[in-house]
């Protein structure tokens, strides 16, 4: 069970049963999602987060009302984490006029800024400087807010990796950068982009608080979360995280992810986060298989729903978009 089983208070029931309800709602969002994308339903890409659910879940988890967040091209994840409607998320992928960004940004681009949603980015390592200017105008206002940015491995080789990182440190922002290492950038294998591929160092080089957790365990990612939140309040600020996690399929949906071998697969799969999470819930929340076929039944319908109102809500026009990108 990881840190859940070394924290010295057990956690609570209502505790696991959040963590386990994010992991899985983000599961079948993904699952489902990628059956819609097969249907011919959405257009564009589609970055399944299955496998890394264990992150966005742990991590947004330590964050409270007010804090921000930015995302990557894989961002689902972290909305779902972040408490986001389902029905305008996949009104999104639909490109509905019901979406989050009234069905214009699709997959990448889903965002709600008003709650603190930065945004989904196509621009692999872009979140890092949005992150970072969002901790800069929050310092500049004298609030405590602290903003995660999700990056990715591929992004660490991106110059806005040290550059963001390296000005929130001179200015003690309230920043955390979470860096999702999934060991490949597209087919690329972190080994072939970096000589080090523990990617928490790169922070210490430059006086950085750092640290690397399993990214499979979102108890262990919450505690890392939580104590990072805490130096970022306390002022001492920024924070880097790296989370080693796997995806549990190809770079895209369409992408079959031959170049993964079957070995490091069956190893992850192993160590499924939303497992673990169900696990902690039954075990340590003493939950029956009853009580998580409901909490199952509850999400899967929820999914439904949204699907519904989703292929009801009216289609994106070119009038509408011409009318909307006028008036911005
Ligand atoms: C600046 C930039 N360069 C290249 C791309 C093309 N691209 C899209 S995803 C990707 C690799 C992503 O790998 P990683 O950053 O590790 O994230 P992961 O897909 O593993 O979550 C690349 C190179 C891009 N979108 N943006």
């Amino acid at each position: 069970m990881g840190a859940v089983a070394d924290k010295k208070n057990a956690p609570s029931r209502e505790f696991l049963e959040e963590i386990f309800r994010t992991a899985f709602k983000i599961r079948v969002f993904e699952t489902e999602g990628i059956k819609l994308y097969r249907q011919g339903l959405i257009r564009g890409y589609f970055h399944p987060y299955l496998g890394q659910e264990g992150i966005a879940t742990g991590a947004c988890a330590a964050l409270s009302e007010g804090d921000y967040i930015a995302s990557t091209h894989r961002g689902h994840g972290h909305c779902i984490a972040w408490g986001a409607d389902v029905k305008k998320m996949v009104a999104e992928l639909l490109q509905k006029e019901t979406g989050y960004c009234k069905g214009y940004g699709g997959s990448m681009h889903i965002a709600d800024i008003e709650v603190g949603n930065l945004g989904a980015n196509g621009i692999v390592g872009a979140g890092t400087p949005l992150g970072v200017g969002a901790a800069l105008a929050n310092q500049v206002r004298g609030s405590d807010a602290v903003t995660v940015t999700f990056s990715t491995d591929g992004a660490s080789n991106n110059g806005t990796f040290l550059e963001s990182l390296n000005l929130a440190a001179i200015w003690n922002l309230n920043f955390i950068l979470l860096v999702e290492n999934n060991g490949y950038a597209v087919s690329t294998r972190i080994e072939e982009s970096t000589r080090d591929t523990d990617l928490y160092k790169r922070g210490q080089a430059i006086g950085v608080e750092s640290h690397q957790v399993d990214g499979n365990d979102p108890f262990a990612v919450y505690q890392v979360m939580k104590d990072a939140v805490e130096t970022c309040r306390q002022g001492k600020g920024p924070v880097l995280i790296e989370a080693k996690t796997y995806r549990h399929m190809g770079h895209h949906v369409n992408d079959p992810g031959k170049y993964m071998p079957e070995s490091e697969l069956s190893y992850y799969k192993a160590r499924d986060p939303v497992d673990r999470a169900r696990d902690a819930l039954r075990e340590i929340g003493d939950a029956s298989e009853e009580e998580i076929a409901a909490i199952e039944a509850e999400i899967n319908a929820e999914f439904a729903e949204a699907v519904e109102f989703s292929k009801n809500s009216p289609e994106v026009t070119i009038e509408s978009f011409r009318e909307f990108a006028v008036g911005y």
